[in-house]
Formats: structure tokens, C-alpha cells, sequence
């Protein structure tokens, strides 16, 4: 076992990160990068995908020409398909629990049975109530919203048929797979029959288990996660969109460690669902709790987030993001955070190993994910705001308990809300009209194409030193980018998302444009569920040129000059979204090491065949450039393919 630890620098350029990671060696706390080293060396057969331990005869690993074959006779390409597609369905099932959680709250607020959730955009819910083929004329709204609630819930349940949403896809990309038999009949069953073939003993045939995968990873992305991301749209509001009226804006916000307050109490909000923390950023602003705060001797109440439940909170609210995956420790390590909430997903278990240092308190609120020693406060659904004042007080009442405080300084400007309504809206497109200015300035090659560049951080590569330099060199090329997740909370906090300093570094089309219009050459398209915003407006590309051959770039998401990336993944989600935008028709490239180079067979599938059957492919690569250049490549190539040439 290796002791040896990499020194600040090799472990990022974010000068905060810098300083905080100096706090917590000072304080001798581990980080993830010290259990990183700590690890080495990691296993080969793991990292391969080829260690098989799904059955008692095993654990079975592969060495080519000495052990072709495990136990129960599976060899490399078998395994490693496997392996693969249960990462697939642990990705989906994580979105698609989320969702469900999401459509379940909804249909409550739509019965008046979950008071403080309410139907906060009518416009939205009439296009989903239009997906789902609910009737809205003459209707009332609560009407409307329980039979789109109840047939959103039941999405999950489905046995036969096609999801809903899926009929958002361009026809051609329909046709690819029907044709293919991968259309989702409901979200559940293909995840629960993708872990029943990838059991000991059922498929055998790496192709039709990857079959299988993809079902489960299209269930995700027009399943699970575009249930999430609509419906809470309605509830929360659409990202960029008033509630009633007003003007449609950009949301600003703060990223990085220095957006922690030494003079407030500081409540920070990690994981993945809104339900909850949209609550706390309703009950933060009521005056006793304000004036609770101050009685214990603070300010007042800063709220601020980490992962995706800060993304939710900042898309429409404008909250601050303290850090994205791997910063959730160095919060801690400022000895200024007074509560860390967490929900799902994403959440280190080492934070609790923190807790004797800090005098942080660490509260987990739902009942599926708790940590033995964080103390654990649940959220009571019906009665949100109440459970909400009663973290806040939670967290006022541990300001007085703090320490020392070390609050690096750092922080950036921001703008965020960019969903695919804002964006179009943004881009002098009319919400209801049928043109997509965006597809014009892609054909007079001001704006090159399109990357949605999305995903986490890995303590296996320095924090943000893939997304960063990568991004910059796609935007330097016009190549106008769209992300979500930790990876666009890289980016914020390395100013790429504020215009004043980011169009310097956009080439000049793409700077012409977004100059123009007011917006970063980056755009933060929100959480890891709101990938499913990128996949509405790639088929929504595609369609209006269908509708205004004027504006046609292509009958198929595959034909656009568009490319996918998650340069520092970590997560099964990050694998479950790669393959629904693989399948969805995007060229899609993961950095650091990738789950199935243990099987030639199976991986030259991956990054090469099923381009015969989906039109693009999975890639891998080593550094930001090559990453930016294998996309940049792809994109000149679909505009050759489409004669809009140079
Ligand atoms: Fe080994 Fe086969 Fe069991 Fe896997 S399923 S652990 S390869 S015997
Ligand atoms: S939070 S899944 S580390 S993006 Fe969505 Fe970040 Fe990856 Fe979690």
C-alpha cells in the first residue's frame, strides 16, 4: 500500500481547492486523492471490466492466452457485457428512482394532498400533458396535472408499449429503434430484466446483452430522467422562465469554496433531489428564521450547494455552488459549514469520518440513503416547509459551536438556467414559432456544432484539469458548449460561464453570436438528470428543420454536427448517460480509464460497430486535446456529410 501523497499542485489548478486540501492535511484529514494513493495499485482485472463475480464459483478474472474463460465456461466479451450493462441499469435505476420520487411528490401536489409543492408552470404541463396524451382543453389545471401525474407514475410500471417521451424523437432515430427492438416499454421492467440476463447462467451473447442495456439506458435518458426534469420543471419553475409573466433571464450565481460566508451560517445542500432543498430555499427567506439566525449571533442564513441538488438550486434560484464531487470534502475542511444536508447520490461516506475534526453536522434526510454516524432528520413530504424550518433551525443552532474558520477566497461569476427553452429563446427563437436560430448559425458556421460535455470528477486525475482545458479548446474552435453536472461546475468556476471573460477565449463566430445575444460561449444546462434537457433540444434540431426545410440540418440526431463527452467520470450514472446519447445518435468520448478494454471483441463493438446500427459511437481519450479534437473531428466530419462544409 502506498503512503505517498501527490503534492497540492499535481492535484489541481483551483487555487481554492489548493488552499482548503492545505487546511485539511493540516488538520490531518485524508481526502479522496490520499485513499486514491492509497489504493495503488488498483486492480487490472477490475479496471479491464473483466472480473467476474457473479455467481459463488467465482470471483473468475480473464488473462488472455492463459485464462480465456471463467469457472462457468463465460469468457471476456460475456463478462465484460455484463459488467457494462449493470452499470448501465445502476445509473438508470439511480435517475429513474429520483424521477419516480419526483412524479409521486407531483401527483401529491396536484391532489392539494402536499402542501407547499404546487403547479408553478402551466405552460409546461400542458406540453407534457400533450406527450402524454392527456386532454387539456376546457380542463382545469389540478385536473390536468393528476392524470399527467398519474400516467408519469405508471411509466414506470409499464409492461408493454413505448415510454411516452420517446415520441420526442426525431422519426428517423424512432425507426432505428424499432427497427432494432430497443424502444422501452416502461423503466422498471427493462432494468429489472437487464439484471436478470446479466445474472449467471441467462445471456450469453455479448450483443444481445448489450441489447438489453441499451433499453435500460433509453429508459433512463427518455425515462426516468426527463420525468425528473420536466415535472419539476412545472413544480419549481423551467430554468430562464418567469413564473408568470416577467422577463425570461439568465440566473446569476457564485461558484466555489469562497461562496461560504464566515459571518452567516452556512447550510450546504449535496446530492441529487430538489424536493427537498427546494424547500429550504423557500424557508431560508422567512423573516423568523432570519431573525432566528441572528439571535444565535450570525448574519444570517447563506444556503449554498454541492453536485446536482446545487445545480437544481442555482438553475432557478441562483444559489450559490460551494464545489462540485470532489470538493465536498474541502467544505468541510473550512470549519465554516454549520450543516452539510445531504439527500442521494454522489455523497462520500468519509464525511462522517470528518465529523470528530469539524464541528460540522452532517444530516442525511431521506430514508434510502443514511450514514451510521450522521444524525438523520427525514423529510416529511406532507408537511415540506415545516421539515424545512426544522433543518434550518438545526443548522443556526450549530453556529455557535464553530472553531476555527479557514474559507478560501476564491469564487466566480456565473450565469446558469439555460434550458433548451431558455436557450432557443435566447437565440431569438420564439417558444411556440418553428424557428431554431440555432441551426442557422450552425449552417453559416459561426457556431461549428454543439458538445454537451457533462459528468463528474475522479480522484484517479487532478480536480477539473480534463474539463477545463478541454472545454476552452472547444469553444476556441466555435464549438458552443453545453453542460450539466459536476462538469458544468468546473467550468463556472473557472469563469467560463460568464460572458465578460469567456468570450475572450471563444473563437470568433461563436463570440459573434453569443455577444449578440447576451450568453456565455457555456451553458449550464443544469443537473445530471437535465441531460434529458440536451436530448430535447438535439431532436428538437432535428425536427423543426423537418417542419422549415429552410432550417434543416439533418433528419436524425446523428446527422448534426454535435458531440457528447464526460472527460473525469466516476459514476454508473455517467456509463447509463454515455449510452443513451450513443443510442440517442451522439458521438460520445470518456476520459480516464474505460470499464471494457478487457475484451478486444466487445469494445471494438462499442467503438466502432454499432455505428452500422446507431450512427455513432462510443471513444475514449487520454487528454483534453485529443478529447477536444477527436470532437471537433466528428463535427467537421457531420458538416461534410451535410455540405456545410468549411
Ligand atoms: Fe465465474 Fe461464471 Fe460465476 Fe462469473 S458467472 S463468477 S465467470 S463462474
Ligand atoms: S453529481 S453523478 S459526481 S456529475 Fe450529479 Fe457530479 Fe457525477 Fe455525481
Amino acid at each position: 500500500m502506498s503512503e505517498e501523497k501527490k503534492n497540492n499542485e499535481e492535484m489541481t489548478d483551483d487555487m481554492a481547492s489548493r488552499s482548503a486540501l492545505e487546511n485539511a492535511r493540516d488538520s490531518g484529514v485524508s481526502t479522496a486523492w490520499d485513499r486514491y494513493e492509497q489504493q495503488k495499485p488498483q486492480c487490472n482485472f477490475g479496471t479491464e471490466g473483466i472480473c467476474c463475480r457473479i455467481c459463488n464459483m467465482g470471483p473468475c478474472r480473464i488473462i488472455p492466452g492463459r485464462q480465456e474463460e471463467g469457472v462457468c465456461g463465460a469468457d471476456a466479451a460475456t463478462i465484460v457485457a455484463r459488467n457494462f450493462v449493470r452499470m448501465i441499469v445502476g445509473g438508470s435505476s439511480a435517475h429513474s428512482d429520483h424521477g419516480r420520487g419526483v412524479a409521486q411528490t407531483f401527483l401529491e401536489a396536484a391532489k392539494g394532498e402536499a402542501p407547499g409543492y404546487e403547479i408553478k408552470n402551466e405552460e409546461k404541463l400542458k406540453e407534457v400533458a400533450e406527450t402524454f396524451d392527456v386532454e387539456t382543453e376546457d380542463r382545469d389545471i389540478n385536473e390536468i396535472a393528476i392524470e399527467v401525474g398519474e400516467k408519469a407514475v405508471a411509466s414506470f410500471g409499464s409492461q408493454e408499449g413505448e415510454l411516452e417521451f420517446i415520441s420526442r424523437a426525431p422519426e428517423k432515430r424512432k425507426d432505428i429503434w424499432r427497427r432494432n427492438g430497443v424502444v422501452p416499454r416502461g423503466i422498471d421492467i427493462e432494468n429489472v430484466e437487464a439484471m436478470h440476463r446479466t445474472t449467471m447462467g441467462v445471456d450469453q451473447d455479448y450483443k444481445n446483452i448489450l441489447k438489453q442495456g441499451t433499453k435500460a439506458a433509453l429508459a433512463d435518458g427518455w425515462g426516468g430522467s426527463m420525468i425528473a426534469t420536466e415535472l419539476q420543471d412545472i413544480l419549481f419553475g423551467t430554468p430562464g422562465q418567469p413564473e408568470k409573466g416577467g422577463k425570461k433571464d439568465a440566473v446569476k450565481f457564485d461558484a466555489n469554496l469562497g461562496v461560504l460566508d464566515e459571518n452567516m451560517v452556512n447550510l450546504v445542500v449535496h446530492g441529487h433531489e430538489p424536493l427537498i432543498s427546494e424547500m429550504i430555499a423557500i424557508a431560508a427567506q422567512e423573516e423568523e428564521i432570519q431573525e432566528y439566525a441572528r439571535e444565535k449571533g450570525a448574519e444570517g442564513i447563506n444556503i449554498s450547494g454541492i453536485c446536482c441538488t446545487a445545480n437544481e438550486l442555482l438553475q432557478r434560484h441562483g444559489i450559490p455552488v460551494a464545489g462540485n464531487f470532489l470538493q465536498q470534502e474541502l467544505a468541510i475542511s473550512t470549519g465554516a459549514v454549520d450543516m452539510m444536508m445531504v439527500d442521494v447520490q454522489c455523497i462520500m461516506q468519509s464525511l462522517e469520518r470528518m465529523l470528530p475534526d469539524y464541528h460540522t453536522k452532517l444530516v442525511t434526510t431521506t430514508e434510502k440513503a443514511k450514514m451510521p454516524m450522521a444524525e438523520h432528520i427525514e423529510f416529511d413530504e406532507s408537511q415540506p416547509l415545516e421539515s424545512a424550518r426544522e433543518l434550518l433551525k438545526a443548522a443556526i443552532d450549530n453556529f455557535p459551536k464553530r472553531e476555527g474558520v479557514n474559507i478560501p477566497e476564491e469564487s466566480e461569476k456565473a450565469l446558469a438556467g439555460f434550458s433548451h427553452e431558455f436557450i432557443k429563446y435566447m437565440l431569438g427563437g420564439s417558444y411556440r414559432s418553428s424557428y431554431w436560430p440555432l441551426n442557422s448559425n450552425i449552417k453559416d458556421g459561426k457556431i461549428r456544432g454543439v458538445a454537451g460535455v457533462v459528468g463528474c470528477n475522479n480522484a484517479a486525475m487532478p480536480l477539473d484539469k480534463m474539463h477545463v482545458p478541454m472545454v476552452e479548446e472547444l469553444i476556441a474552435n466555435n464549438v458552443l458548449v453545453v453542460q450539466t453536472g459536476c462538469a458544468a461546475i468546473a467550468s463556472a468556476k473557472a469563469g467560463l460561464m460568464q460572458p465578460e471573460t469567456a468570450l475572450e477565449k471563444a473563437g470568433d463566430g461563436l463570440a459573434e453570436v453569443c455577444e449578440a445575444v447576451g450568453i456565455p460561449p457555456v451553458l449550464h444546462a443544469g443537473a445530471c438528470v437535465d441531460n434529458s434537457r440536451i436530448l430535447n433540444a438535439l431532436a428538437e434540431m432535428v425536427n423543426v428543420g423537418q417542419e422549415n426545410s429552410r432550417l434543416n440540418i439533418g433528419d436524425d440526431v446523428s446527422e448534426l454536427p454535435v458531440a457528447g463527452a464526460a472527460p473525469e467520470w466516476m459514476s454508473e450514472k455517467a456509463i447509463a448517460i454515455g449510452h443513451y446519447f450513443v443510442t440517442s445518435g451522439v458521438y460520445t468520448v470518456f476520459g480516464g480509464d474505460f470499464p471494457t478494454v478487457g475484451s478486444e471483441v466487445f469494445t471494438e463493438y462499442l467503438f466502432d460497430e454499432i455505428e452500422d446500427i446507431y450512427g455513432a459511437t462510443w471513444d475514449v481519450a487520454e487528454t483534453p486535446s485529443e478529447m477536444a479534437g477527436k470532437m471537433i473531428d466528428h463535427i467537421d466530419k457531420k458538416r461534410e456529410e451535410l455540405g456545410i462544409g468549411e
